[in-house]
This record gives C-alpha cells, sequence and structure tokens, in this order.
C-alpha cells in the first residue's frame, strides 16, 4: 500500500509564496495532438517571501519547448526542468519576465484536467491544480494575476475561441486556415480560474442590464442542435444575476458572461472567471429528455457558478484549506436562491435530505473530515459534502444566531473588505465579530471540529409549577484525528406544540392557528426569534406559564446539522405532523416514527403492527386533510427513509437484506391501507397542459408519482397497469422516468419490453440513456450485477465518460443497497476492479467512485470481511494514483470512526 507520507500538505505550513506574478499573457495554438502554449509572466520576488529562495514553478505532465528570462534564453545550466516542475535557482531579486514555451496534447488528457477534448472541441479545467498542465506556473490560489489570452485555431475546427474576461481582439490568421481571439481579463485572479474554449458549438444569448445600468451579453454555447434545450439556464442566470443584486448588492463585473456545455468533464461545474464551463447535463433540458429534478438542479448550479464570482472569484482563497470559504458560502448562496424560487420548506427539506445521506454518512465513516481539513494528500479528495453541504449549513447558523440585519452588514463587510484578496475562513469570521461585537470564537469550532454532534433532550413537566424543562446534552464521537471533542456552539431554534391542538386554556382552536409557541415569550434562555443557543456540554432551559404538557418542536428548520434525539411517544411525534406550525417539524416527526419502525422491523424486534397502522392512519388522514395545500410537501411526507438511511440509522452490523424486506413491507403496509386516498390523488392530478418546470407543476407531479410508487406497493398487479399506462401516454420526462422506474421494481417480461422501448427510443439521447443505465443499475435484484455488466457493452457506453460510468456504475454502488453489498462479495470486487480499470484513465473519477465503499465497518461481519479483501485488493495494486491511493489508505485506517 502505498504510504507516501512526503505527499501530505499540512495547513501549519503554510507561507507565502516566494515570488509574485502580476501578469500573465498566454498564446495558445490549439492543435488536437501538438497544442502550443507560451506563457509571458511577469513576475518580482514576494517582499513576505524568503529573499534567496529559488523559483520553483509547479507543472504536471509537461513537455518544455523553450524558456527565456527578461528575453534572452536559457542555457540547460541556468534551469531545472522535468514535467513536473521548473526550477531557477538564482532567480533575479528585480522584476523580470519569464517566457515558457510547452507542447501539449489536449487528445491524450484522459484526466479532463488542464487542457482536453470533449466532443470535438477544445476546454480547460483548472481547479484545483490543472493550469500547471498547461504552463508551469505558481499554481496556487494566492497568487493572483492580470490574464490576456490570445487562442489561434484552424477556422473550420474551432470557429468559436472564448477565454476569461472580456473580448478584445481577433481575426484571421494571414494565409492560412487559422483564425485567433483575444481575450483580456482586467481582474487579478489565481491559475485555478483560468479557463479557454475552442470548437463548433450553437448558441443562445441575451442582453442582462445590471443595477448600474451596464448592458451585459450573456451567452450559454452548446452542441449545435441543441440551442433551445439552453433556455431554462439562460433564464436561471438572468434570475441569480438579479437576485445577488437585489439580496446582496452583488452586481456583475465584465461586459460579458459565457457558459460552455461539454459533455465530459469530472463535476458539475466551474466558476473560471467570465467563463463557466458546464457539465452538460447542468444545462441541456427539455420537457422530453429532463425531469423537474433536473431542471431543478440547472437553476441551483447556474446560479451556484454565478454566485461564485464575488465569493470565490472576487473573494478568492489564501490556499486549498479554505476550500470551504467559497463552496460552503456559495452553497448558502444558492440555496437561498432555490428556496427564494421554490417553496423554502419543501427546499429546506431537500437539502437536509442531501446534507444526511452524504454528509453525515461521510462524518460517520473514515473519511470524516474537518469543513476546513488540516492535511491532505490530495486536495482533489476534499470536493466533499463536509466542504460544501455542511460548510453552507456553518453559514446557515451564523445566520440564525446573529440575525437577518446583522448577516447581511457582515457580507457587506466581507466583501469590502476582502474584495481582490485570497482571504482565510478568520477573515469571513471576523467580519461578523466586527458587526455584531459578538466573540465567535467559540463558533468557529464548526471549521475544525469533524463529525455529527449527537443532541439528546429530555422534557420535564411540572403542573404544579406550570413550568416546562428541557435537559439538553451533548456529545460528538471520535473521527480520524480527532478521539477527543469539546462542545459545540448549536443554535436550536424551538416552540412548544399543544399535544391535542387546544389551547392553554382548552378552548378549541382551528389548525390554522395551532402553533403554541407559549415558549417565545416565557423563556429567557431564547432569543427573540425564538433561538437557544446550546453551547456546553448539558444545559437546561425553562419555559413557565405551560398549564399541560406539551410537545416540544426542537430544531426548527432544522437549525443545526446535528443528530437529535428525543424521548417523544410516537403519538406525540404524529401530534407535531399534524400541528405544528414549522412545516419542516411536521415532516420530520413523519419521518422520525417511519424510522423508528422500518429500524425495528430490519432487526427482526416484534412486528409493531400496531405502530404501523397508526403511522398509516397519521400519513392517510394527513393525505386527506393537506395533500393539495402543497402536494410537493406532501409527497415528502409520504416517502420513506431510503435503504440507505435506515443502514446509517443503524449504524453497525448492517444487513442491507433485511433492511430491503423492512422497506418493502411497510410500503406495502402503507400502500394498502391507504390505498383510497392515493388512488384519488393518483386520478386527480393527473397529466393535463402543457409541460411547465415550475415548482407548483412539479410539485404536483412529484405527489402523484409518489402515489403511484405506493399504489405498486400495495399490489404489483394495480401497479404495472397503472405504471404502463402511464408510461405510454406521459408527456414529459418526469412522468415517463417515475412510471419506469415503477416498473423496475416489478419483475417480469413487461418490465423488459418496457426497458427496452426506452432505451430504442431514446438511444440518441446520451443524458437520457443516463436515466436508464441508473435505473436499471439500481433494481435491486439478485442479477442486477449482471444487468450491469452486460450494459458496460451498450453502444452508448464509454468507460472514458464520467456521466456514463457515474450514471450506470456509480449509481450501482451509491444507489444499489442489496447488489453492491452482496454477502458474496460480488458487488464489491466488480467495483473494485472497475476503480482500477479507471484510474488509469481518470483517477479523480475512480476515486469518486471508492467512496462507494466508505460504508464499509458498518456491515455485517461477512460483508465486511469481503468488503475489505477488495479495498485490499486495490491498496496493493503498484501505481495508483494519488487521488485513489488516498482514498482506499484512509477507508483501511483504523481508528476514528467506524
Ligand atoms: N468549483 C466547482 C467545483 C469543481 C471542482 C473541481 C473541478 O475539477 C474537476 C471541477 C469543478 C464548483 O464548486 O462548482
Ligand atoms: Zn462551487
Amino acid at each position: 500500500m502505498r504510504t507516501d507520507t512526503q505527499q501530505i500538505v499540512r495547513l501549519e505550513d503554510y507561507r507565502p509564496s516566494d515570488f509574485l506574478i502580476d501578469r500573465v499573457e498566454l498564446d495558445v495554438g490549439l492543435h488536437p495532438t501538438a497544442t502550443r502554449v507560451v506563457a509571458t509572466l511577469t513576475m518580482r520576488p514576494n517582499p513576505e517571501g524568503r529573499p534567496d529562495a529559488p523559483l520553483v514553478l509547479d507543472g504536471d505532465e509537461l513537455n518544455l519547448k523553450a524558456l527565456a528570462l527578461n528575453g534572452r534564453s536559457l542555457s540547460a545550466e541556468e534551469f531545472e526542468a522535468s514535467p513536473q516542475s521548473l526550477t531557477i535557482a538564482q532567480a533575479p531579486r528585480q522584476p523580470f519576465t519569464l517566457t515558457i514555451e510547452t507542447e501539449i496534447n489536449p487528445t491524450a488528457n484522459t484526466k479532463l484536467m488542464g487542457l482536453y477534448r470533449s466532443g470535438g472541441n477544445y476546454c480547460t479545467q483548472c481547479e484545483a491544480e490543472g493550469f500547471r498542465r498547461i504552463t508551469y506556473f505558481l499554481d496556487r490560489p494566492d497568487v493572483m494575476a492580470v490574464y490576456t489570452t490570445r487562442i489561434e485555431a484552424d477556422r473550420e475546427d474551432a470557429p468559436v475561441l472564448l477565454g476569461n474576461g472580456n473580448p478584445v481582439a481577433g481575426g484571421v490568421v494571414d494565409g492560412s486556415d487559422r483564425h485567433y481571439a483575444v481575450w483580456h481579463d482586467p481582474h487579478p485572479k489565481p491559475s485555478y480560474l483560468f479557463a479557454l474554449v475552442g470548437g463548433r458549438l450553437g448558441r443562445v444569448s441575451k442582453t442582462f442590464t445590471t443595477m448600474s445600468g451596464r448592458a451585459v451579453d450573456l451567452a450559454i454555447y452548446v452542441e449545435p442542435g441543441k440551442e433551445s434545450r439552453a433556455d431554462y439556464a439562460l433564464d436561471a442566470l438572468e434570475r441569480s444575476m438579479r437576485w445577488d443584486e437585489r439580496v446582496f448588492g452583488r452586481e456583475y463585473d465584465l461586459d460579458v458572461f459565457n457558459i460552455v456545455a461539454v459533455s465530459d468533464f469530472n463535476m458539475g461545474a466551474m466558476e473560471n472567471k467570465g467563463l463557466n464551463i458546464f457539465n452538460d447535463k447542468y444545462v441541456l433540458a427539455s420537457p422530453e429528455t429532463a425531469t423537474d429534478m433536473d431542471y431543478a438542479h440547472i437553476e441551483a448550479i447556474i446560479a451556484h457558478e454565478y454566485f461564485h464570482n464575488w465569493t470565490g472569484n472576487r473573494v478568492t482563497c489564501r490556499d486549498w484549506f479554505q476550500l470551504c470559504l467559497k463552496e460552503g458560502l456559495t452553497v448558502f448562496r444558492d440555496q437561498e436562491f432555490s428556496s427564494d424560487e421554490r417553496s423554502r420548506p419543501v427546499h429546506r427539506i431537500a437539502e437536509v435530505k442531501t446534507l444526511r445521506a452524504r454528509q453525515f454518512l461521510e462524518d460517520a465513516s473514515p473519511l470524516a473530515h474537518p469543513v476546513r481539513p488540516t492535511q491532505y494528500r490530495e486536495i482533489n479528495n476534499f470536493y466533499t459534502a463536509t466542504v460544501y453541504e455542511k460548510g453552507a449549513e456553518i453559514v446557515r447558523m451564523l445566520r440564525t444566531i446573529i440575525g437577518e440585519a446583522d448577516f447581511r452588514r457582515g457580507m457587506d463587510l466581507y466583501f469590502e473588505r476582502c474584495d481582490g484578496t485570497a482571504a482565510t475562513v478568520e477573515d469571513f469570521l471576523s467580519a461578523f465579530a466586527e458587526v455584531t461585537g459578538r466573540d465567535l470564537s467559540h463558533f468557529a469550532r464548526w471549521y475544525e471540529q469533524s463529525g455529527t454532534p449527537r443532541v439528546t433532550v429530555k422534557g420535564h413537566h411540572d403542573p404544579d409549577a406550570k413550568t416546562f424543562r428541557l435537559d439538553f446534552t451533548q456529545s460528538t464521537p471520535p473521527t480520524p484525528g480527532q478521539p477527543e471533542k469539546g462542545a459545540m456552539a448549536i443554535p436550536v431554534a424551538l416552540g412548544l406544540v399543544a399535544q391535542d391542538g387546544s389551547d392553554q386554556d382548552g378552548s378549541d382552536q382551528d389548525d390554522s392557528a395551532q402553533d403554541r409557541s407559549w415558549a417565545n415569550a416565557a423563556c429567557e434562555r431564547l432569543d427573540s426569534r425564538g433561538v437557544f443557543l446550546f453551547d456546553k456540554p448539558q444545559d437546561s432551559i425553562t419555559f413557565t406559564g405551560v398549564t399541560s404538557r406539551p410537545v416540544p418542536s426542537l430544531l426548527r428548520g432544522f437549525s443545526a446539522p446535528v443528530k437529535l434525539s428525543l424521548d417523544l411517544p410516537n403519538e406525540e411525534l404524529l401530534a407535531l405532523l399534524r400541528h405544528d406550525t414549522d412545516a419542516f417539524n411536521r415532516w420530520q416527526a413523519a419521518q422520525t416514527v417511519a424510522m423508528r419502525l422500518l429500524v425495528g422491523l430490519a432487526k427482526g424486534v416484534d412486528a409493531a403492527d400496531q405502530d404501523i397502522g397508526a403511522l398509516s392512519g397519521a400519513l392517510c388522514s394527513f393525505m386527506g386533510r393537506d395533500a393539495l395545500a402543497d402536494p410537493a410537501f406532501a409527497a415528502l411526507v409520504v416517502t420513506l427513509p431510503s435503504e440507505a438511511d435506515v443502514a446509517q440509522e443503524i449504524g453497525q452490523d448492517v444487513d442491507p437484506d433485511a433492511i430491503h424486506r423492512a422497506r418493502s413491507q411497510m410500503r406495502q403496509r402503507i400502500g394498502r391501507s391507504c390505498a383510497q386516498p392515493l388512488q384519488r390523488f393518483y386520478d386527480a392530478l393527473s397529466d393535463s397542459g402543457p409541460y411547465s418546470p415550475d415548482a407548483a407543476s412539479a410539485g404536483r407531479r412529484s405527489l402523484r408519482n409518489a402515489c403511484l410508487d405506493l399504489l405498486a406497493a400495495a399490489d404489483a398487479g394495480t401497479g404495472e397497469a397503472l405504471a404502463v399506462r402511464q408510461l405510454e401516454s406521459a408527456s414529459n420526462m418526469t412522468d415517463r422516468l417515475a412510471s419506469l422506474s415503477v416498473l423496475t421494481t416489478l419483475p417480469g417480461a413487461v418490465r423488459e419490453e418496457a426497458i427496452a422501448r426506452f432505451g430504442d427510443r431514446y438511444r440518441n439521447e446520451p443524458l437520457v440513456l443516463d436515466k436508464w443505465f441508473t435505473l436499471q443499475a439500481a433494481i435491486p435484484e439478485d442479477g442486477t450485477l449482471e444487468r450491469v455488466t452486460g450494459l458496460m457493452q451498450h453502444p452508448a457506453f464509454s468507460i472514458s465518460n464520467p456521466n456514463r460510468v457515474r450514471a450506470l456504475i456509480g449509481s450501482f454502488a451509491m444507489l444499489n443497497q442489496v447488489q453492491f453489498n452482496r454477502a458474496d462479495g460480488a458487488g464489491y470486487r466488480f467495483l473494485a476492479s472497475i476503480v482500477l480499470r479507471v484510474d488509469e484513465l481518470n483517477p479523480q473519477l475512480a476515486a469518486r467512485l471508492l467512496t462507494a465503499f466508505s460504508t464499509w465497518r458498518m456491515m455485517e461481519s461477512a460483508r465486511r470481511a469481503q468488503a475489505e479483501q477488495a479495498l485490499r485488493s486495490i491498496a496493493q495494486k503498484p501505481n495508483l494514483s494519488r487521488d485513489v491511493g488516498d482514498i482506499v489508505s484512509r477507508s483501511l485506517e483504523e481508528g476514528g470512526a467506524k
């Protein structure tokens, strides 16, 4: 196994660069296999650096062709070059220019980092350390320069040439088939925000007028013929720009803003200055090819990348340990945008579902790490749910604690003070400390301590004293490198709800007036917004004037990323489902009851028949009463926790087969006892009128499809008939895919026929075939592994395309609990073999696939042994990439989380 400890980068070792680069002039001659890059760097020693340090530039697989200092070619003795670095021992102590010529091969670049080809076009990806694959450079975010880029290419091959900033010149190269374009970006930026694109592309565009009246040309470039599929993304971009002006006072700062969609991309998208590059999955949408979820993702990711212009680009990160400074904050901003554009409570529930499914899972795994890590071997492995999603939760908690007005004042100060700099988490927090006069040093522990805090609360009602006391305790389990934990500063938003919906004096109220937030007036430990800041290992708060025992509604809106355990009986939780004014906690109450029952069933504890009956009764009456008021919310309430959620809740000696059986059984019970309202809603919400991706229409579809799923669980015959009819008549991909998904749970000839017809219908639509791969990979039956290996031979599958690999193999490993975790270990061995194959082409993609093993220590012993063997088989391979070597060794390390 790789134990290359030399490679570890530590936060504590940070020191400023010895040299700075003020200007970069790049001349890029695009060629499929021999692209020439001439970089002219205007440099100087950094006054904050070491006075006698050599100049060491980063490289990665580079081929140096020429090198000159202040215009003079350097002789072989004056420098040392390898593919990984370029060193000049005696660099000038005065400002100087360095001219570096390299040759690179974009066609051979399968790592999709640096300059590469996708769909016949040229594109780049430089975050985190890709620029060093284009030219030798001080490839670190605190070296910020003004870039001018001249791009030259064959006119036929690449009629469109795009760069960062504004276009300043262009034309034909005399006497040749080539042309060129010059782009200038006046804003100093780190190299990871560099980008260029060359290719044959279609375009949609519009003009945006900023709040100060400047005109900006917005354009989205896509594969020719797919222009109309970019309309929604363009609209989302315009809405994002307007929102950032309105909510944060942030205006765009160039004359153009371009987005290019490419079909080979390792991540979702990239915020390069003025030239965002997107995975086409997050740009292209039409009712025929994209689901409601796709539209929502497009809106969120367009917004995310645009918002980076201020949080990431104008204010960037000092070093990669500060990644959450841009990512957590930008996720928070895109979540707020989506919440404003859609239903806030529904969006909050979706955010929390993702947080729990991905980040809580990571925190409980051997890969747990702080939101601001203190060390890394490979930075690409830290684009994680912890940095992104938990990072966003920290910003949200800060706002909850200090209030909206001070939050906005703090943001304004942060922008004002840090604009044009490479900042740290400390810089961010100090802006809020300053505007509020608060000491945020304890709160800062959220960036440092990994693991999900557990909060336990017990309630005591004293009818004589008319008091209600809540006793809080907290603890955080050990995680790798952090055996001991301190108490966190946890904002707990809370209120009290009457057991029966009646008021304190016993008078009946209608449902709309059911909030019994008596507490807000009667407990001095709560702030004006009903928030208790729980920042010690233990604490108690007491409400006065509480005559009858209330039901506490805690962690409203999921005010902190913690695991809450509350000793409320199921009946009281179901009272919250009915009466709480906090929509999040209404949903949470039903989920908590369902989770208790699922865990009980999976562990073979008494069949809890009565309790299942009580839950389905409550769900039926909820449906009858509330479903049409907010169908999207209702769809979430009637959807049970996933198999992976249940596995996480059980936490050890997990048997995925037992969990699958338990969940199927519960779905069947609920489907049967609620069959009438389910059928009624299914019929009433039927597809009518032209498709619109708006949140209200999407909500109706999601409820209808949730009903279909439960009806099919209740009775396979009914389900099959309904699903087949819906599949044939659907006018949009959301309904078509939902019905096919239901059919995949019903084995037989009808299913196989439906799968085959769908595959044929969309044979020329790679993004739709990805959905088709995913559905099949998730079938929880023996035989799925063989189906997946068979599909790898499908003409549309390609091991070098990240979307295809994630859709088929990633889905099998991440979504198919029972088949990936097969007791015979075949699922694990399959993934291990794919990881090794992919590692030779694209280490980042391979490392991401490998994280599917992060739950291995939770499994029961036979599976655990199989998984360990598969991991060891990877670890012992020679020449693993740093990406895979890092994940496999951390996955196998003893200590920390189980
Ligand atoms: N900054 C991007 C994420 C990103 C990171 C690395 C990449 O390299 C393959 C690509 C994109 C974001 O947050 O959207
Ligand atoms: Zn981002």
